[in-house]
């Protein structure tokens, strides 16, 4: 039985044992995760050690169905986006205001594509269980090398000095942005509990936000001491008319740092949406 997460039971996330004593779900299958799950309502917390916000919609965009997204930034006008699933993973530019591929390439079908992030002029991803970072050059995508880690890689940000890497438990790394080797990591807590399945990441004006999986919430991180500082209750962004069978859980946020846009998405959503938050304590 793995540890008791109060930070999920603050939030509604967590099932109850015969005895009453919480304990944290066991994890399906990654790839068949529960929509149903994610739509769980948090419970009030007046205690919380965080911020909660909760999100208005600036602006909607169309999102391929078909993307399940893994990993997502925004540079330069156009929106990339990694995608996994094995034989169907995929880096991807796009236009934002359509959704249209602008350039993809596929991923080697061993390969269940995860978080991608830019640093210079060149994009970095991860590979799930494959251990196996990817190299490819922003403009034309063509690989230029491949790195290897410990573990699985799930999201991926960076600092202004470091990439930063989250594995599905409650840690984040630190990467040498040019050797990719882990330089420290933190472990990511909220009140003093661990906080785990830490998913796809931004990093937004110096704090970490990452997607918790199989949640309908985004944590806003503080990279220096691994606390859970905010978080962003996004339940109810799709309508039910927006949801099929094929639609998955919330993942996928990218700043605009010029414009200060926030956008997030999900796994084969059909929109993704520009928010602002809004305190709600
Ligand atoms: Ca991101």
């Amino acid at each position: 039985m793995r540890k008791i997460v109060c930070f999920f039971l603050c939030l509604g996330l967590v099932a109850c044992s015969k005895s009453g004593e919480a304990v944290e779900m066991t994890d399906p299958p990654k790839q068949q995760q529960s929509q149903a799950a994610a739509q769980k309502a948090p419970a009030k917390s007046a205690s919380a050690p965080f911020k909660r916000y909760r999100a208005q919609i600036i602006n909607t965009f169309p999102h391929d169905t078909d993307a399940f997204t893994q990993g997502l930034f925004f540079h330069d006008g156009a929106l990339y986006e990694g995608t996994g699933q094995r034989g169907q993973s995929a880096l991807r530019q796009l236009e934002l205001e359509t959704g249209k591929v602008i350039k993809s390439k596929k991923l080697e079908d061993r390969f269940f594509g995860e978080g991608i992030v830019l640093w210079g002029d060149k994009i970095i991803s991860l590979t799930w269980q494959a251990g196996t970072g990817l190299v490819h050059s922003l403009d034309g995508f063509e690989e230029l090398a491949r790195f290897y880690y410990d573990g699985e890689g799930w999201g991926l940000t960076a600092s202004p000095t470091e990439l930063i890497m989250s594995d599905g438990s409650s840690f984040l790394r630190f990467l040498d942005p040019t050797t990719f080797e882990e330089t420290s990591r933190i472990s990511v807590t909220a009140g003093g509990d661990k906080v785990t399945r830490i998913n796809e990441l931004e990093w937004v004006n110096g704090l970490v936000f990452a997607n918790l999986w199989q949640s309908n919430f985004i944590a806003q991180i503080d990279p220096t001491t691994g606390k859970v500082v905010g978080v962003i209750d996004l339940s109810g962004l799709l309508k039910p008319e927006d949801i099929t069978a094929k639609t998955d859980v919330l993942n996928g946020i990218a700043y605009d740092k010029e414009t200060n846009r926030l956008f997030v998405t999900g796994k084969n959503w059909p929109k993704l949406f520009e928010i602002k938050l809004i305190e709600v304590n």
